[in-house]
């Protein structure tokens, strides 16, 4: 397979870069690939087996589960109580962290945190959907079980952090803290190729992505800067375009390529926002500033922000610098 780098090559020539190279890290991520291989599977015969829809459960922020939410959830469970590198996990769809039992398990370093599918509206139509993770190392005792405070670290301690776009090809994004890298599945080998290496994004953009149709929500800077978006301005290149997919990491990925703002600010609806900081915001957000961008709630960089629960929200606008400071400026 000369001039093909796969993942799992790339992820141990990197150990020596992650600040504690023992190797866990390196077989904790591999966990975690398989896992999304198996949801990349399912993901892609959705519409052939009784798999879209909806369950008959909620999770605790009220949200109708998705069954492929629920099975993507279970084949990332599954991966990470076998790995033995994880003492814990903490997902959107449970609504407690889940802290792994056996003595095998609390030997683990980490802890991982994930939405297994985000943009679950999007399932059922056949539009973009991604899986989100992140890692810390616990700082519970290895040897005991892990605890909440294991998850309720800012987004400054992870030490891994990626996301997985099922678009119109699998893609793999990720970070240890030495900038970013993405992969992209090659189905015909079952393995995640090196295709967009030291991933960085444009200082400035012309892409600006939120839900407009929350505008009657917003507050005055948010909207008074969605209308700077829209102004005719040759000199700054505006207006600006519009594109809104509904999924974060789709979103994300875009703006990530082409240079642009995401944002999904605090509403009168939601003061919080509706993205969750734990397993949405600072994972993309680490992937953001290693790739040269900015994210933040609008008041502070999000990986500052101190974490109380597990589903904390917080508002979330990341992107190119310079876009996200003009936004700033509005706010
Ligand atoms: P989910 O995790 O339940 O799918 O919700 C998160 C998603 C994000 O992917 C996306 O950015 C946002 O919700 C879209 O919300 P809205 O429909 O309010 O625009
Ligand atoms: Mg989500």
């Amino acid at each position: 397979m000369s001039g093909v780098k796969t993942l799992s090559e790339f992820i141990i020539e990197r150990q020596d870069d992650f600040p504690y190279a023992t190797g866990e890290l390196t077989r904790l991520l591999n966990d975690i690939v398989i896992a999304t291989k198996i949801i990349n599977r399912e993901v892609n015969k959705a519409g052939l087996v009784n798999i879209i829809g909806a369950t008959e459960s909620e999770n605790i922020q009220g949200e109708t589960q998705q069954k492929l939410d629920v099975m993507a959830d279970n084949q990332f469970i599954s991966a990470l109580q076998n790995g033995g590198e994880a003492c814990g996990l903490a997902s959107e769809e449970n609504d407690h962290e889940l802290i792994f039992k056996s003595d095998f398990a609390k030997k683990g370093n980490y802890v991982v945190a994930f939405d297994p599918l985000d943009g679950s509206s999007n399932i059922d139509v056949n539009v973009s959907i991604g899986t989100i993770f992140s890692i810390f190392r616990r700082k519970s005792k290895v040897g005991e079980e892990a605890n909440l405070q294991d998850f309720l670290q800012k987004g400054d301690e992870q030490v891994a952090a990626g996301y997985i776009v099922y678009g119109s090809s699998t893609m793999l994004v990720y970070t240890t803290g030495n900038g970013v890298n993405g992969f992209t599945l090659d189905p015909s080998i079952g393995e995640f190729c090196l295709s967009h290496p030291n991933m960085k994004i444009k200082e400035d953009g012309k892409i600006y992505s939120l839900n407009e149709g929350n505008y009657p929500f917003f507050s005055q800077g948010v909207r008074d800067y969605i209308e700077y978006c829209k102004e005719d301005d040759k000199e700054t290149n505006r207006p600006f375009s519009a594109r809104y997919i509904g999924s974060m990491v789709a979103d994300f990925h875009r703006n990530l390529i082409k240079g642009g703002i995401f944002i999904y600010p605090e509403t009168t609806k939601a003061p919080n926002g509706k993205l969750r900081i734990l397993y949405e915001c600072n994972p993309m957000a680490f992937i953001m500033e290693q790739a040269g961008g900015a994210a933040t709630t609008g008041k502070q960089r999000i990986m500052d922000v101190e974490l109380t629960e597990l589903h904390q929200r917080v508002p979330c606008i990341m992107g190119s610098k310079k876009m996200v400071e003009k936004m700033l400026t509005f706010l």
